[in-house]
């Protein structure tokens, strides 16, 4: 048997937030922890590492909050933000580089932009990969562009050329799409419409065929993907049976099994990780809590007693 309590874990799906990046979540926290929210969001040395020692978490890979410089309608605003945010990431994560790494915020509004500054933190500030909130708004608050649309594919080979993964995060959809959400607020955000959200940009991105063209590129997804492994069967035998003029060459399968990994932030329940295991195998899985939205204690005490093997233990928390 192995210890009960695993140490050594890695975990991806970490925010950070600046102080002007904050006011957009306050409508996420729950009531009366506004502020601790807050406080945990900015803090990377103090409360969060604490926990980190406590619950066994070696190396967090933190990035910039949701929906963060994908809602930024100004192409040149977004830009100094994911610049401003990255290099304050690197400057926080360089003083204890032995327990903290970064995804790269990118400003997705200009794709050459966004490929110059993944690049710029992959190779300046030894970045680990970037994390995306979903598709980006540009010009104005309430356009939606994803990145299976033809001027991202510049970008995609620049991500391939990099060879780092991807984090699609989510978001909510825009306003004008959220009317099927109206008189329902309690699906709005985390509980529903977030995965719905990154589901759909998920499955658009698997079937514009982008993967058939640059093979190499790692997407990851969180939530235990949102969904999609418990759907994985039924969408690949509808769209067998009606492909309505499908580019992508290969099934949905074949795709997650190629190019998506998951992690397990927010979803922390054996039943779903069992079906995620079962349908893309342990070594596409990877731990996460989704820190502060989440707390380590909730992720790990789940995580750490989980029903199954010590072999698939270590290559999802940590290897
Ligand atoms: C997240 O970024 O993961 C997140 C939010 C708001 C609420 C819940 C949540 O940004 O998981
Ligand atoms: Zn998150």
């Amino acid at each position: 048997m192995g210890a009960e309590k695993m140490q050594g874990k890695i975990a991806l799906e970490e925010h950070f937030s600046l102080p002007e990046t904050q006011n957009e979540m306050s409508r996420f926290s729950i009531p009366g922890t506004g502020e601790d929210l807050k406080k945990r969001l900015i803090d990377l040395h103090d409360v969060r590492l604490k926990e980190m020692d406590e619950f066994g978490i070696e190396l967090a890979i933190q990035s910039f909050n949701a929906p963060g410089v994908q809602a930024v309608a100004d192409t040149q605003a977004a830009m100094e933000l994911a610049e401003r945010a990255n290099d304050i990431l690197a400057e926080e994560v360089a003083k204890r580089s032995d327990r903290f790494a970064g995804f790269a915020a990118l400003p997705l509004q200009d794709p050459d932009a966004a490929c110059k500054e993944l690049t710029r933190c992959i190779k300046d500030l030894g970045f680990k990969g970037s994390l995306i909130n979903g598709f980006t708004t540009r010009e104005s608050a309430e356009t939606v562009h994803y990145y299976d649309q033809p001027e991202y594919r510049s970008f995609w080979a620049c991500v391939q050329d990099l060879g780092m993964p991807l984090y699609l995060h989510p978001r909510n959809p825009i306003a004008s799409r959220m009317q099927s959400y109206k008189g329902h607020p309690w699906l709005e955000n985390s509980p529903w419409a977030f995965a719905m959200e990154t589901a759909l940009h998920t499955l658009r991105l698997l079937g514009s065929g982008i993967f058939d063209e640059y093979p190499l590129v790692q997407l990851v997804i969180g939530h235990l993907g949102e969904r999609i492994p418990y759907d994985l069967w039924r969408l690949d035998h509808r769209i067998r049976k009606s492909p309505q003029g499908l580019p992508a060459k290969k099934s949905m399968r074949e795709y997650m099994l190629s190019n998506v990994h998951l992690t397990t932030s927010g979803n922390f329940y054996d039943p779903t990780l069992h079906l995620a295991m079962t349908e893309m195998g342990a070594d596409r899985i990877m731990f996460s809590v989704d820190y502060p939205f989440e707390t380590t204690s909730d992720a790990v005490s789940w995580f750490d007693k989980s029903q199954i093997s010590e072999v698939d233990k270590l290559q999802i928390g940590r290897t």
